[in-house]
């Protein structure tokens, strides 16, 4: 098997963007509840992930989502992001909130609530400019819930136009990422329920075009890693936006439901290029901490896929392209799962230790005393959160 240290300078390009939602309030539609320290405004949330950044080395950029991250001046919020050496990343289009989006955003049938989507989406691309964000990622919470309700295929050509427009407004340099999800909120049908349908909507719009893969958006038992597998061949796997669930879209932990899993899908992301240097896909967090301490459980994120990632990089390739050549069924997944097996923890941690970083990022954090200065400042003011 590949040794870590052949491998470790594979780990210094490693990315991943957390999302600013993560260090709010969030839950459940039964209750959402607080936790102290959790920031008041977007300043607070990026000054809480730049903690992540700090004790990681893994994690330079933050995402925003509009308008839970509106603020008066984005110039302003750039360069607090940079005075806290961490960057804006990408930028969350929000059309799921709104009570003029009951029936549905850049799909529904009523053109008056798609005009509103779609000038929410120039608004975001006009944020994207002052915070130099490349990425437009656009998730659409679109769909009906009983049978007959509404024409599918009337709203699929109502969401290729209004994506059209959107497309149409974006600079050289900026890209649009389509998310699909399997159901909810609509329970009956999603306008963009599945990677087919992402692909064949951004496929029309073009090379700026791409799709999100939220890891906790299809149905059970789903092979996820052969859609990583298909998007990387087709050239549109755009982004990630990591998270594990058990049962639905749980947005917990990436890799604490199902580790393999996560090592499964690093394995094609390597296979595929997503791994090489410029890499086209943005590696990103969609998660909500509803019980944890938020700080530590996005640490824990992050160092999770660098764990996997590492595991994934240590496969011998040359030696698992022999063996499945050969029909060696046993020894090709004999080669998988000897790199899913090695602990590579203790050789991460010196590997950090020699780059500057704290062996344990966890244990660091834990000892900065940075939970006890933002419980003991963040008094009064209201706690972030999406009001579920
Ligand atoms: C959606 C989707 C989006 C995320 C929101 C908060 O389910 O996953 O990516 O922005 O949740
Ligand atoms: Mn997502």
């Amino acid at each position: 098997m590949t040794t870590f240290d052949s491998i470790a300078s594979h780990l210094e390009r490693q990315a991943i963007e957390l999302p600013s939602w993560a260090f709010g309030n969030s839950g459940t539609r039964f209750r959402v509840f607080t936790t102290p320290g959790t920031p008041r405004d977007p300043f607070e949330k990026i000054a809480d992930a730049a903690q992540v950044n700090k004790h990681t080395g893994l994690a330079p950029s933050v995402a925003l989502h509009i308008p839970w991250d509106k603020v008066d001046d984005y110039g302003v919020l750039r360069a607090h992001a940079e005075e806290h050496g961490v960057a804006l990343g990408t930028i969350n289009s929000n059309t799921f909130q709104d009570e003029e989006y009951k029936f549905g955003s850049l799909a529904a049938t009523d053109a008056k609530a798609r005009q509103r989507a779609i000038d929410h989406h120039f608004d975001c691309i006009d944020i994207m400019n002052a915070t130099g964000s490349r990425d437009l990622k656009i998730w659409l919470a679109d769909g009906t819930n009983y049978s007959g309700q509404d024409d599918m295929r009337r709203r699929q050509d109502n969401l290729a136009e209004s994506l059209a427009t959107i497309y149409a407004a974006l600079g050289d340099d900026q890209r649009l990422v389509l998310e699909y999800k399997f159901f909810e909120p609509a329970f009956y049908h999603m306008d963009v329920p599945d990677w087919g349908t992402a692909y064949a909507q951004v496929a029309a719009l073009g090379d700026k075009a791409m799709v999100c893969l939220d890891t906790g958006h299809h149905a059970p038992g789903t092979n996820i890693e052969f859609i990583v597998m298909q998007l990387l061949r087709l050239g549109k796997l755009g982004s990630f936006d990591f998270n594990s669930r058990n049962y639905a879209d749980d947005d917990l932990i990436v890799g604490a439901a199902d580790p393999f899993q996560l090592f499964r899908i690093m394995v094609e992301v390597v296979r595929g290029g997503g791994y090489d240097e410029g890499t086209y896909v943005a590696f990103m967090l969609d998660q909500c901490h509803n019980i944890e301490e938020k700080i530590p459980g996005q640490i824990r994120s992050v160092l999770n896929v660098q764990e996997m990632s590492a595991r994934a990089l240590m496969i011998d390739h040359d030696a698992l392209d022999a063996a499945q050549r050969a029909n060696d069924v046993l020894g090709a997944n004999g080669i998988m799962m000897d790199a899913f097996y090695t602990d590579v923890r203790p050789a991460l941690a010196a590997w950090r230790e020699s780059c500057g970083l704290p062996a344990d990022p966890m244990a660091a954090y834990a000892a900065s005393g940075y939970q006890q200065q933002i419980v003991a400042d963040r008094v009064g003011g209201t706690q972030a959160g999406w009001g579920a």
